[in-house]
């Protein structure tokens, strides 16, 4: 089931009770051509080796090794891409008033995060295994239920351009530990989960989810896939919790072009006091001396 984007309490209150929800129309119409012409010119640079910030089919997390067969390009609003549509959308207001309400803040305190694209391999099918984003599955049930705790000061979703089959969850699961069964349907790749269903979208849907669902990603080489893929921080600002779950994608010390005046320049009005968001907490952390602890083997 999709709710518009103006049931915003429908919205959230499935959000909350399911771990995800899907909404339509959050993609403005004057955008789309310009997002369908870009999402695949940037698609060619990143199989063509163009662009060198990509996920590379076979590995799940970052760091992605060089490699040919690609399943994401990252950071979509980098200036060397010249792609600004990506941003204008970014920073669209169905997208941030929708993602505002589901984080119980302001549109003005929203942090800018990541943004990238998923898409299709083209020489073999791959797939993840199941996992929470922010909780390793290796964990007990106690450590499982202690992370779950932890509230996320964030917000992620995927958006497709073209009709999208491939994100599979446990629906409800980001609120409990998983049972025995699921446990042990996790330890084994390619297995499928009991209860799992597919959030399946239709080309202009978007999906908000929490990262924390136990949940996959199947992809097959033959169904073109373009699906905007990123998330948007809420205060308190330099939450370490939130920057350890971003900083799996922006290894520290963050791509320099995070802070270049090119960047900055580049973004639309609303989305420069959502940057300035990110680079305090950039700040905050490095004096605190924390950047440096963080592990990129989540
Ligand atoms: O392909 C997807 O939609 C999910 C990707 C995912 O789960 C991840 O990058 O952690
Ligand atoms: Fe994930």
């Amino acid at each position: 089931m999709s709710l518009h984007y103006s049931q915003l309490d429908e919205i959230k209150k499935q959000y909350i009770l399911n771990g995800f929800v899907i909404v339509d129309g959050l993609i403005p119409s004057e955008l789309m051509s310009e997002l369908l012409e870009s999402a695949d010119r940037v698609t060619e640079k990143g199989r063509k080796g163009e662009w060198k910030d990509v996920r590379v089919v076979g590995k799940q997390f970052p760091p992605f090794p060089p490699g040919e067969d690609i399943w994401g390009i990252q950071h979509l609003m980098h200036p060397d891409l010249e792609s600004p549509v990506f941003a204008s959308w970014y920073g669209s207001e169905p997208i941030l008033d929708v993602s505002a309400k589901l984080l119980g803040c302001r549109r003005e305190e929203m942090q800018l995060e990541l943004f990238n694209l998923l898409v299709n391999p083209q020489e073999k099918d791959f797939a993840l295994s199941w996992h929470r984003d922010d909780v390793k599955a290796e964990v007990s049930s106690e450590e499982e239920a202690e992370k779950l705790k932890i509230e996320h000061h964030g917000i992620q979703w995927n958006c497709a351009l073209y009709d999208d089959d491939c994100l599979i969850a446990v629906p409800s699961s980001h609120s409990r530990v998983r049972t025995p069964e699921e446990r042990a349907a996790n330890a084994i790749p390619g297995a499928e989960m009991p209860g799992q269903a597919i959030i399946s979208l239709k080309a202009g849907q978007t999906t908000f989810y929490n990262n924390n669902i136990l949940h996959v990603g199947k992809y097959n080489l033959k169904v073109k896939r373009r699906t905007l893929h990123g998330c948007y921080g809420s205060p308190p600002p330099g939450d370490l919790n939130r920057a350890q779950n971003i900083l799996q994608h922006f290894p520290p010390p963050f791509p320099t072009y995070i802070s270049s005046p090119a960047f900055r320049s580049s973004l639309p009005k609303v989305l420069k006091p959502m940057l300035d968001r990110l680079l305090a907490m950039e700040t905050q952390l490095k004096k605190e001396g924390r950047v440096v602890g963080f592990s990129q083997d989540l």
